[in-house]
């Protein structure tokens, strides 16, 4: 039979992530597969909350949880399961000896004390969309611990800067489930067969255009902006870019990553050093763009060159995205 043959009877289904983790496994000669293995535990749970999130509505998990977390923010019940799912995939792991969450104020000891990794997670972050049905996602960021091997996690094995990550991605549920990450060799884009339970490879390098048509902010902040963000999104509206806005971080943060364009989450009157947190969402995002040629700051400075304080969820202002966007708006805040 001719190969053209086989695969019109049979079309390929393609390269799952299982096997791409193999592969990329053995392209690293001192791998010894506890991280392939964490990548799998993170897949697993982002099944389990995909399929969550798509039948919210039906088995009366959204709303409110009525209590508040650790950011003085009402928790939505997906949150709490997200967060448990997570939490609970990367314990039976086995790889991870500690989890930092948005979701709880300390980090979080597995009881695997000779795991090498910890992982510092939003379990589900946009999560106000959830009961709007629109698209929401889960940020995650791997470190090797510094902490002794054997011995519980320390505080410190999440304080040691954006540059020290060895992974990062996202995961968003969105009109199709998507998981997106780097380990520091470029980003790669694997897309979810519901049917088959299985994420498959479908966007094998990923890279944002230095350029792009899109500008994403809450305008309603508009006054509260510092005058060098009012100034460059002023360019953005002469040179009519598209405004595209969300309200859901990591759907924004995707769709520019393709399309090119810029997110911006500057500081406000209520958040005077910006909303999002440089741990778990920040740091993540900002290493996955310079992986992907984009660029991420915080104003100033690059994201990753920022050093954390011992706050675990600090803040800090966030742009990101295509690097002659971000690069532009960079200059305002420096001059
Ligand atoms: P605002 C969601 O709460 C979030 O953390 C991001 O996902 C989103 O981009 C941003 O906050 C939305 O914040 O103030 O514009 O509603």
């Amino acid at each position: 039979m001719s190969q053209t043959t086989e695969n019109t009877l049979a079309t390929p289904v393609g390269i799952t992530l299982e096997r791409y983790i193999m592969r990329k496994q053995s392209e690293f000669a001192f791998a010894t597969g506890e991280l392939s293995q964490l990548l799998r535990d993170i897949a697993l749970a982002g099944k389990i909350v995909n399929r969550d999130v798509n039948r919210a509505g039906l088995s009366r998990i959204t709303g409110a949880m009525g209590e508040k977390n650790v950011q003085g923010e009402h928790q939505q019940k997906l949150d709490v399961e997200a967060n448990i799912r997570f939490v609970r995939a990367l314990t039976n792991g086995g790889e991870a000896c500690a989890v930092l969450s948005e979701e709880d104020e300390e980090i979080i000891q597995t009881g695997n004390v000779n795991g090498k990794y910890v992982v510092a997670i939003d379990p589900l972050d946009g999560s106000s969309n959830i009961d709007v049905n629109v698209s929401i996602g889960t940020i995650f960021s791997i470190y090797r611990r510094v902490s002794r091997i054997g011995g519980p996690a320390r505080k410190e094995d999440f304080l040691q800067g954006g540059r020290a990550q060895i992974a990062a991605g996202y995961v968003l549920y969105g009109s199709s489930t998507m998981l997106v990450y780097t380990t520091g060799h470029g980003v790669a884009g694997f897309t979810y067969e519901n049917s088959l339970g299985e994420f498959f490879l479908s966007h094998p390098d990923i890279r944002i255009p230095r350029q792009g048509p899109v500008f994403s902010c809450n305008e309603g902040n508009w006054f509260d902006y510092p005058e060098f963000v009012r100034a460059f999104l002023t360019t953005c509206k002469e040179r009519r870019l598209t405004a595209r806005y969300v309200g859901s971080l990591v759907a924004d943060y995707h769709r520019n990553l393709f399309t090119g364009g810029i997110y911006l989450y500057p500081p406000t009157a209520a958040q005077p050093g910006g909303k999002l947190r440089l741990l778990y969402e920040c740091y993540p995002l900002a290493y996955l763009i310079e992986q992907a040629g984009g660029v991420a700051v915080t104003g100033a400075d690059l994201v990753l060159d920022v050093p954390p304080t011992a706050d675990l969820h600090q803040r800090a202002p966030l742009f990101v995205g295509s690097a002659d966007l971000v690069e532009e708006l960079r200059c305002k805040a420096t001059n």
